[in-house]
């Protein structure tokens, strides 16, 4: 049997070549949750079809352009005797061929393009599942996301909840800077401003965690400003939101209040007792609160309601361990420098632990 024989000068491009060839290959595994190619939900597979369409026109000019270029190089091909061909300077037929061919390229494309523009500008009135679009705030932050339930009075951060087969209704604004908020397999990205609002809407086909993140430079922790999409089952969803409602504290409302804060200090945990001291001495208290329910406007830090049980921290990126926990409450500047909390009185590992006791038990 005889083999490909390679020239040694090609030994090296070959090789190149094999080891390009693997890397292309790797990219074949997946799972990509960061992929905008695979819409999990309605409004991101309108979007995905216009991209599909272009893409396969796309592929019909290739073929027709690079096919006739290719048959006119073989075709008219010179030979070493030929003399110099005849000169041409303009041709008018020529050229209205290539304005008009091109033209009606882009008025076929324009057609799926603007249907589907019209398509996703209007929030649909009702859900799949026929409940009325459930309602979200969204406001960006140099760098974390807060997410506000207005109809259920629910303010959150870094991890968006939504129930299965609902539509969503995001209302889009930023506290400080230029965001854009972008979860790839569910909507487009969609630029926040300060001052004015911009929306967009999805309905999630499927449970599950999808990361989500700002997709305008906003400053130095702009790589580190990401989130999660959580969607839930309908059931896992009115759960969420009892848990919200429940951990409401005494402070703002009156109402049912978390658990660690409806046992009094001295028969709590001595350790959880001495965080949620720490909370208040350490000056946490100042920026962030642990109430999903009415807590105060404009506060610096993200809202910390169900901060034990998140997936992550530091807006999405950081995995939720204590020891991570730990890194971020003692050296937050190291971990995500410039950010906003700064200031705090130096803090100890003990102190750090007993504070990381007492937030793990806000689920
Ligand atoms: C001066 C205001 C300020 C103070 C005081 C403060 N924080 Fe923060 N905290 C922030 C800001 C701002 C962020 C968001 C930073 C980011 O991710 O960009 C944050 C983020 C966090 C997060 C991560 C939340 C998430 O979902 O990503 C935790 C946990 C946290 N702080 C705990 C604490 C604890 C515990 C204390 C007290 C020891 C404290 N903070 C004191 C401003 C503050
Ligand atoms: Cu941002």
């Amino acid at each position: 049997m005889r083999y490909l024989h390679v020239p040694r000068p090609w030994y090296r491009p070959v090789g190149l070549l094999g080891a390009l060839a693997a890397v292309l290959v790797a990219g074949c595994s997946g799972p990509y949750p960061q992929s905008t190619l695979e819409p999990r939900g309605d409004f991101a597979a309108m979007v995905d079809s216009v991209f599909m369409t272009t893409v396969y026109l796309a592929a019909v000019v290739f073929v027709l352009v690079e096919g006739a270029l290719l048959f006119v190089l073989f075709k008219f091909r010179g030979k070493p005797s030929d003399a110099d061909p005849k000169q041409i300077h303009g041709s008018t037929v020529v050229e209205i061929i290539w304005t008009i061919i091109p033209a009606v390229v882009l008025a076929v494309v324009a057609v799926p393009t603007v249907r589907t523009i019209f398509a996703t500008a209007a929030v649909p009135a009702t859900s799949p599942d026929g409940q009325p679009p459930l309602k979200v705030e969204v406001v960006g932050h140099q760098w974390f996301w807060e997410f506000r339930y207005p109809d259920l009075g629910i303010t959150t951060a870094n991890e968006l909840h939504v129930p299965i087969h609902r539509t969503v209704d995001l209302r889009m604004k930023s506290a400080d800077v230029i965001h854009a908020f972008w979860v790839p397999q569910f909507a487009g990205k969609r630029d926040v401003f300060p001052n004015r609002e911009t929306r967009l809407w999805f309905t999630a086909a499927v449970t599950g965690e999808f990361p989500g993140a700002c997709a305008e430079f906003c400053g130095t922790e702009h790589a580190r400003m990401d989130f999660y999409l959580m969607v839930d089952s309908a059931a896992a969803f009115t759960a969420w939101v009892d848990r919200r409602h429940a951990d409401s504290t005494m402070m703002y409302t009156g109402a049912p209040k978390h658990a660690a804060d409806s046992v009094p200090l001295a028969s709590m945990d001595p350790k959880v007792a001495r965080g949620k001291q720490l909370f208040t001495t350490k000056t946490c208290v100042v920026c962030h609160s642990l109430s999903a329910m009415n807590p105060f406007k404009d506060q610096i830090g993200p809202n910390l309601s169900g901060i034990g049980t998140r997936k992550m921290i530091g807006a999405g990126w950081l995995p939720n361990t204590d020891e991570n926990l730990r890194e971020w409450i003692e050296h937050t500047q190291k971990v995500k420098p410039d950010v906003l909390m700064k200031g705090l009185p130096p803090i100890s590992d003990d102190e750090a632990a007993a504070l990381i006791a007492y937030l793990r038990t806000m689920r």
